[in-house]
């Protein structure tokens, strides 16, 4: 079994504990040091450093939401003067203020080092040759696996997203093993591969490196096929650094968490409680290595699971499951709880293509939700009507409440380079 940092990743849990505590408490008292914003915060709370002796200490110290970030834009979380700092990067959020994080060369590492034991996870050594189609710029999708895959010694083809094509004649011509980008980029990938007139018998990838957006496990299947590889998931967030803060091992079961960097908690998102490992919550993560912008207790708004068990790849990293999407993108569809993810469940397991768009509005004081879908190859025009209502019928069987289901003509849904937008609540936009 290859590891980038076996030391680590197959730490003792006494180890991995003593680690994370004495960073801890280094860290906290860097924080209350150098950043005002959160010094406030402890003492609105009464909590001092001196408070925080080992890991157990954690849940005294206040949160840290994306409102805060937000107050604080742009330079009030920054605990180091900009003259150490080497890097920004920035979220995709398009509306209200950005966030910006900022990042010294040691966090470049640190960040670099946590993307590279995601791609050696997944296989990846310096004879591989890695095709980042990651957006690069603010985005730190691109920039983050980029610099994972130098630190391994792949070859690095930075090609960004878009251009599919191209992609996929660079793919063939420099014989890529490795791929990153975004899962629905990657059926994107698949799909053009085929149009072109080529099959897997073309392409050398083995191994693709998916996040930045949530997907399913029947999207991992048809990835999986349409491209001869074998699909890890890979996840991360700009303010805690960008994509490496947890990945997936050959047991293709959850990503484990680079928590020598970033300790996990999952909490209650409406009371702030910790809940026990096993129960579903609001992921928190903790960063204490980070020196520019080191957040404490930030709350991400994904809903998952965290678990500590034994994992046969050898590392003892704790696993967090996929997350199912934030919690602000649950839809409350006629009260019940909707997410994307089990639509797209029942549309991959019914033969569909993973190009959907889901659209609810409220129609005389009843929210509607209708379906968009492509009609699949060899369907005839006059079977549409009873494809949709079989369909309408398996999602209501999965969610509770019934859809209004359409097919389209194969092809027509805007195919995604970067994070799939697939909800349009018109609801919100009336709000
Ligand atoms: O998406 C960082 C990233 C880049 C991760 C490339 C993985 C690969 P943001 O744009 O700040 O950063 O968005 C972070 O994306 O809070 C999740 O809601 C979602 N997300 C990221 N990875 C996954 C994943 C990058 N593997 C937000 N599964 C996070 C589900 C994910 N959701």
């Amino acid at each position: 079994m290859a590891y980038w940092n076996e030391s680590v990743e197959c730490m003792s849990r006494e180890d991995m504990k003593a680690l994370q505590s004495e960073r801890l408490v280094k860290q906290v008292k860097y924080v209350y040091e150098n950043v005002p914003y959160y010094k406030d915060l402890m003492d609105k709370k009464g909590v001092s450093p001196s408070d925080i002796k080992d890991v157990d200490d954690l849940s005294k110290l206040p949160f840290l939401s994306k409102a805060d970030l937000r107050d604080a834009y742009p330079y009030g979380m920054l605990a180091r003067p900009l003259s150490d700092c080497v890097r920004i990067q920035s979220t995709s959020g398009t509306t209200g203020r950005r966030v910006v994080a900022f990042y010294t060369q040691n966090d470049i590492d640190m960040w670099e080092n946590c993307c590279a034991r995601a791609i050696v996870a997944a296989g990846g050594t310096n004879e591989d040759v890695c095709q980042v189609c990651y957006g690069y710029g603010l985005f730190t999708g691109g920039p983050g696996l980029n610099g994972g895959s130098h630190k391994v010694g792949c070859l690095t083809l930075p090609m960004s997203s878009g251009n599919t094509k191209r992609q996929i004649q660079f793919m063939m011509d420099l014989k890529s093993t490795i791929l990153c980008c975004t899962p629905s980029y990657a059926a994107y990938l698949g799909e053009t591969l085929y149009d072109m007139g080529y099959t897997t018998n073309d392409i050398h990838l083995k191994a693709g490196i998916f996040g930045a957006e949530p997907w399913t496990e029947e999207m991992r299947r048809s990835i999986e096929k349409s491209l001869g590889i074998k699909a890890y998931d890979i996840y991360g967030l700009t303010e805690t650094s960008g994509p490496g803060v947890a990945f997936e091992c050959c047991e293709q079961n959850g990503m484990h968490i680079n928590e020598d960097n970033f300790i996990p908690e999952i909490i209650d998102p409406e009371t702030g409680e910790v809940l026990p490992e096993g129960t579903e919550g609001e992921l928190v993560f903790t960063s204490i290595t980070k020196e520019a912008f080191p957040l404490l207790r930030y709350r991400t708004r994904d809903l998952c699971v965290l678990t500590r068990g034994k994992c046969s790849c050898g590392r003892t990293l704790i696993k967090m499951c996929k997350p199912k999407g934030r919690s602000d993108d649950m839809m409350i569809i006629r009260g019940v709880n909707v997410f994307p993810s089990q639509i797209e469940t029942v549309l991959i397991e019914k033969g569909y293509t993973p190009n959907y768009q889901i659209f609810v509005d409220r129609v005389n004081n009843v929210d509607t939700l209708d379906i968009n879908c492509e009609v699949p190859e060899g369907v005839s025009d006059y079977e549409i009507p009873e494809k949709e209502h079989s369909l309408a019928k398996s999602i209501k069987h999965m969610l509770g409440i019934t859809p209004k289901v359409h097919l389209v003509p194969a092809k027509t849904i805007t195919r995604s380079e970067g994070k799939a937008v697939r909800v349009i609540d018109r609801r919100k936009l009336i709000d």
